[in-house]
């Protein structure tokens, strides 16, 4: 039995005008309650220190680097790291981060319960698009504002188990969790900022973006045998809704834990990582059943190439 407490510590809403030094007391705020239910680990959303800024159009960057780090933790963000050190949780939480070459990423890190920054991990599966799109009921600029992450998908040891990252869009793609899964990833710990409507299809509704949501986190789970933790940051943001449904996945792909609003939300959930073990040694043992002969187009081909 190796027992991890998680907390899930969904945030609501961060509106434009809100200050880092706001959020950062709503995350301590979250981290004290999830002491008081020994945690031993604290996972917060994708960018979760300022609002989805992807939303707003800047013509140039200099104007969109208000919404980055680029020191982390920066004078904003210790405080997190020095009240998380007082408890000994580790945390995992996503910021916008400006690397000191001037790179921008989607970033997201894993610090230890001594807060040492123990792996980090830069967004691969970027959605949206480069130029404002006057087709869409909101603009999803990421493509703009970010690179797609260089670091891989790779996984980290810590607390006794082997844990991994991914971000919001990444969740919607198969590969995200099998590179993890072999290599054996026990806990995948990943936050999310996702639209209530779909910015190009009106008649979408929040319901089915749900559903889609959690399909993704579950079949993730169940076909690498891990557990998968998804914290959102929720609410309504300058108007434009975000949905909730923040949740912890065990190894069989059923939840186990789920928010109920769409404000500052802390689950709870016990997860002993030897849950991943039969997964790993039976159905999924990927050693025994995988036939790699067979799966090349799925890195040789990015696109879809129809046979004559
Ligand atoms: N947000 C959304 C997400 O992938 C999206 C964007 C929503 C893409 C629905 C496709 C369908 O959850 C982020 N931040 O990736």
């Amino acid at each position: 039995m190796r027992n991890v407490r998680v907390g899930a510590a969904q945030l609501g809403a961060i509106q434009k005008a809100d200050s880092r030094e706001d959020v950062v007391a709503r995350m301590i705020g979250l981290l004290d309650q999830a002491a008081a239910e020994k945690c031993n680990l604290v996972v917060y959303p994708e960018l979760a220190l300022t609002t989805f800024f992807p939303r707003w159009y800047h013509e140039n960057n200099v104007e969109a680097d208000q919404w980055f780090e680029s020191e982390m933790p920066g004078p904003a963000t210790q405080p997190l790291f020095d009240r998380a050190n007082e408890h000994g949780i580790a945390l995992s939480f996503g910021f916008a981060e400006l690397t000191p070459e001037g790179e921008h990423y989607n970033t997201s890190i894993l610090v230890d319960p001594d807060s040492n920054i123990v792996g980090t991990y830069r967004k691969v599966h970027l959605p949206g698009h480069v130029e404002y799109d006057t087709e869409r009921t909101h603009q999803h600029l990421e493509k703009r504002y970010f690179l797609p992450g260089n670091l891989g998908l790779p996984v980290f040891r810590m607390l006794d188990g082997v844990f991994g990252m991914c971000i919001c869009n990444d969740r919607r793609w198969p590969e995200t969790y099998r590179v993890m899964g072999l290599q054996g990833v026990e806990m995948i710990t990943l936050g999310f900022n996702t639209p209530a409507t779909n910015s190009l299809s009106r008649n979408e509704k929040p319901e089915q973006r749900i559903f889609h949501h959690k399909l993704s986190l579950q079949a993730g789970a169940y076909q690498n045998s891990t557990w998968v933790v998804a914290v959102a940051k929720a609410g309504v943001e300058d108007g434009f809704p975000l949905f909730g449904a923040s949740c912890i996945v065990d190894p069989s792909g059923e939840i186990v834990a789920e928010t109920k609003t769409e404000e500052d939300e802390l689950i709870v959930a016990d997860c002993d990582l030897d849950a991943t073990k039969f997964g790993k040694e039976t159905i999924f043992n990927f050693a025994q059943h995988r036939r790699t002969e067979h799966y090349g187009l799925i890195t040789s081909q990015t696109g879809v190439v129809v046979p004559d």
